[in-house]
């Protein structure tokens, strides 16, 4: 603006508070400044690793932090030190404590120094890993580094204040108080121009103007992703420009977009003000386009903005640099005689704000290294006790007198330093070699938890705490389509928590492609039990937002062949939660799926080693029927975290007996079944398969063998109580059977069993594995049959077994 318009609003409020809040903002503007220099020199001299600054960004974001209240969330990414300072979440001195990974989560709260520095979060839990009174804090999402990886959660923390706005009685709730008031909260997203490029940006932008959420998206827009320059990344050089059809008119909602400068403080506070306001009061999502904003120091510390950008851009990076155009405005600006400050003035905050962050970045670097110095104090005390005690001596003199010489050692090195001596004395029998052993070891369990620990939930509601309560029948169980048993076990959990949301692809209005959702939508309303559209990645945003505010969503995924579009924000969000944060957030989402056969390349998937190797940090749950699914269900819901269910999608219609206490019992985790108990081979399996494998092992009793039939149930976590392993010691065979690729969910089990539950100690034979071609599955009864592994195949296969064992009760087949 429009100094004008600025001075009529200063009319409002009295001209001291007016003026000491724009001296506030110049404050902090000049200390975040000041922390993104001084952070890129600690890096370039070998202090931290790594550094990604904010400078350029800060009045933009001091003029959204204005509007940021208890109860708001951010979801965004690493150039937001400026807004996080300003809502109370990051002193200069934790920033620093970040960038040099300094592990004490009560000196570095965004991630005990797990994320690289810019990454940020706040705590949202307590010790215990329960619900703080987020209404209390100012909130943010735990940052990731994936660019737009932010946007599919921002669309569930945006969505959870609709929900909480209209749903019938949760906002009355007093358990749902430390999460809303109401639903007025606003979900703050920050993207850079460049990541505006990501499949996800598209497709959360149109997804919150479906839904209509209170989503306020700021583009940071300084014309560069990397070296990468606008042109080359957005339709028609201006993102605001390309959404302009996302525009809301009169009778058509849509979105209210803004185009403001990251230079002019009086039009960007104008804006914000405007469009937080809007959001709040009429729940609708509006972008702020943020535009000629600059990277004074360059993109990070990996490389100079000089290789690519002109002479004629760096110089007007300068020229218009958000704290010179600040400085500028507050020198100029005038009302009826007052002004807000000298250019004494301002040079002396600049100064106090360089002196403050040299002296939080001392602090900060002295807790972190005082921190180390305790191990290696007493590394080298028990290093030299051993060299004085060792026909090494000499050798192990070395090492010591290399690590006292180290500036600033680590605790790589340390350790590094301690496990060498100890192997140059292997040989030898002295009493200091046993300290220094069991100091190692205890250093070794110590750094367990500062950089392993919490990649579950570690809280009393952690799944594996939650006993099983079995199935109970009617001496003549009624005979049932597995579908309806899932059903009416929504049923009670959507009866029995408010919280709880089931949404997908066709789950609403026709109850899912299966109807395991059949009449919930009409019984629990459109916003419980709702359609979205075809859109994977967000449907898992919309569950991760609205699981960090309270919610109890289950995100369902029409098929497993389509998780693939949501793997991304699996994997590098909703997994890491816990861990990102060493604790401080948690997401306990359910995701509902159904695969293994079906028909066809994109109906009858079972990538489950991809799932199993990307997803370590949730739960993967592939029952064999909807018994059990229902069962992970029910227990999940008392659990704090997140979860995938895996139907099988051919037993929608096969008969189950019906339970008599539907929606109250619960199937562990981590717990295989015996199915049926046979002293000559253990088969393994899981899923559809495992159907099959019952199947074969009634065949195979016909031909003189003897089956022990193991389902797995969850392949994360993995039998904890190692009970094939013991079934082995029965058997002493061993064969693994699924319809993954070759050496894909096969060979994580194989490992499992083997070696971690030390299997081959009790076999005879060579272990064996049975998966389906490496193709993928062709189409019809006889693609499935050649494609994936048929009850022949696994008759055969086990018979071979037995075969080899034993040639002449069991002769060759073929
Ligand atoms: C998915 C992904 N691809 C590439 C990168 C590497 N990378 C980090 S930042 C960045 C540029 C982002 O530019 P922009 O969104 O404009 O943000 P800016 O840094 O300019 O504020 C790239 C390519 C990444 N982090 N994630
Ligand atoms: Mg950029």
């Amino acid at each position: 603006m429009a100094k004008d318009t600025l001075q009529e609003a200063t009319q409002t409020v009295d001209f001291e508070t007016f003026k000491n809040s724009v001296i506030e903002d110049f404050k902090l503007a000049s200390l975040s400044r000041e922390a993104s220099l001084l952070g890129r020199r600690e890096v370039l001299t070998g202090k931290a690793k790594f550094g990604i600054f904010g400078d350029g960004k800060e009045l933009a974001q001091l003029a959204l932090a204005k509007q940021f209240q208890n109860g708001d969330f951010r979801s965004g990414y690493y150039r937001d030190q400026t807004l996080m300072m300003a809502i109370d979440q990051l002193t200069v001195q934790q920033y620093f404590a970040g960038l040099y990974a300094h592990t004490d989560v009560t000196v570095e709260p965004q991630s005990a120094g797990r994320q690289m520095g810019g990454h940020f979060a706040t705590r949202n839990l307590d010790d215990n890993g329960d619900w703080k009174n987020l209404m209390e804090q100012k909130n943010s999402s735990a940052d990731i580094s994936p660019t737009a990886g932010q946007m599919p959660r921002l669309l569930g923390l945006a969505q959870a204040s609709k929900i909480y706005r209209n749903h019938p009685t949760l906002k009355d709730l007093e358990a749902f108080k430390k999460f809303t008031n109401g639903g007025n909260e606003v979900a703050f997203g920050t993207i850079g121009d460049a990541s505006t490029s990501e499949g996800p940006f598209w497709e959360t932008i149109n997804a919150a103007g479906v839904l209509q959420v209170p989503m306020v998206m700021s583009v940071w827009d300084d014309g560069y992703g990397i070296s990468v320059s606008r042109e080359n990344q957005t339709t028609k050089d201006s993102i605001s420009e390309a959404l302009a059809g996302m525009q809301r008119t009169k009778d058509k909602p849509g979105y209210e977009i803004f185009v403001t400068k990251g230079w002019d403080y009086a039009h960007l506070c104008e804006t914000y003000e405007k469009a937080v306001a809007l959001a709040r009061k009429e729940h609708i999502p509006v972008l702020v386009h943020v535009k000629e904003v600059n990277q004074p120091q360059g993109h990070s510390t990996s490389g100079s903005h000089e290789r690519y950008k002109s002479e004629e851009r760096l110089k007007w990076e300068t020229e218009f640099d958000c704290i010179n155009k600040f400085q500028e405005w507050i020198l100029s600006f005038e009302a009826d005689g007052n002004k807000i400050a000298t250019a004494e003035e301002l040079k002396a905050i600049q100064n106090e704000a360089k002196k403050s962050v040299r002296d939080q970045k001392n602090a900060a670097w002295k807790a972190f290294t005082d921190s180390l110095k305790a191990d290696l104090a007493e590394a080298l005390v028990l290093m030299k006790e051993v060299a004085a005690g060792s026909s090494n001596g000499v050798f192990i003199q070395k090492e010591i007198e290399a690590l006292e010489k180290a500036m600033d050692p680590i605790r790589k090195d340390i350790l590094t330093a301690a496990r060498k001596v100890l192997r140059k004395v292997r040989s030898e029998n002295i009493p200091a070699k046993s300290a220094l052993s069991a100091w190692i070891q205890s250093k070794i369990e110590g750094n367990f938890e500062r950089y392993s620990s919490h990649l579950h939930s570690q809280s009393s509601s952690a799944a594996l705490n939650i006993e099983a309560v079995a199935p109970t029948y009617e001496s003549e169980p009624a005979m049932e389509d597995g579908r309806l048993i899932l059903r009416d076990n929504y049923d009670v959990l959507l009866d029995k928590y408010p919280e709880a949301l089931v949404f997908g692809e066709d789950a609403g209005k026709i109850g899912g492609v299966n109807q395991t959702l059949e009449g919930m939508q009409d019984k629990y309303g459109e916003l419980r039990v709702a359609d979205t559209g075809i859109r994977e990645c967000t449907i898992i945003g919309q569950g991760i937002g609205m699981a960090m505010r309270g919610l109890r969503p289950i995100a369902e995924i029409q098929y497993l062949d389509y998780l693939l579009y949501a793997v991304q924000v699996l994997s590098d969000d909703l997994s890491t939660v816990q861990y990102r944060t060493k604790g401080g957030q948690k997401a306990p989402l359910i995701i509902s799926t159904r695969g293994h056969r079906l028909e066809g390349i994109w109906h009858s998937g079972s990538p489950m080693g991809m799932i199993i190797n990307s997803l370590r940090g949730m739960h993967v749950c592939v029952p064999r029927n909807m018994t059990k699914a229902a069962g992970f269900y029910n227990l999940l819901m008392e659990a704090d975290e997140p979860a995938l269910v895996i139907e099988p999608l051919n037993g929608y219609r096969t008969k189950e007996p019906r339970p008599t206490n539907i929606g109250a019992f619960k199937e562990a985790l981590g717990v295989p079944e015996i199915v049926k108990e046979g002293s000559d081979l253990t088969i393994v399996s899981y899923g559809s398969t495992f159907n099959l494998c019952e199947v074969a092992a009634k065949q195979l009793l016909e031909l003189g063998i003897n089956v022990e039939l193991i389902d797995v149930q969850t392949l994360l976590p993995f039998d904890i109580n190692h009970i094939i392993a013991d079934s082995l010691k029965k058997t002493n065979r061993l064969l693994i059977v699924d319809e993954d690729v070759s050496s894909g969910a096969t060979a994580f089990m194989l490992d499992k069993i083997l070696v971690e539950q030390k299997g081959y100690y009790h076999l005879d034979s060579a272990p064996e594995t049975l998966s389906a071609k490496d193709h993928r599955p062709a189409y019809g009864t006889d693609g499935d049959y050649f494609s994936k592994p048929n009850i022949e195949d696994i008759v055969e296969k086990a018979y071979a077994i037995m075969h080899e064992s034993n040639p002449t009760e069991f002769p060759s087949i073929y």
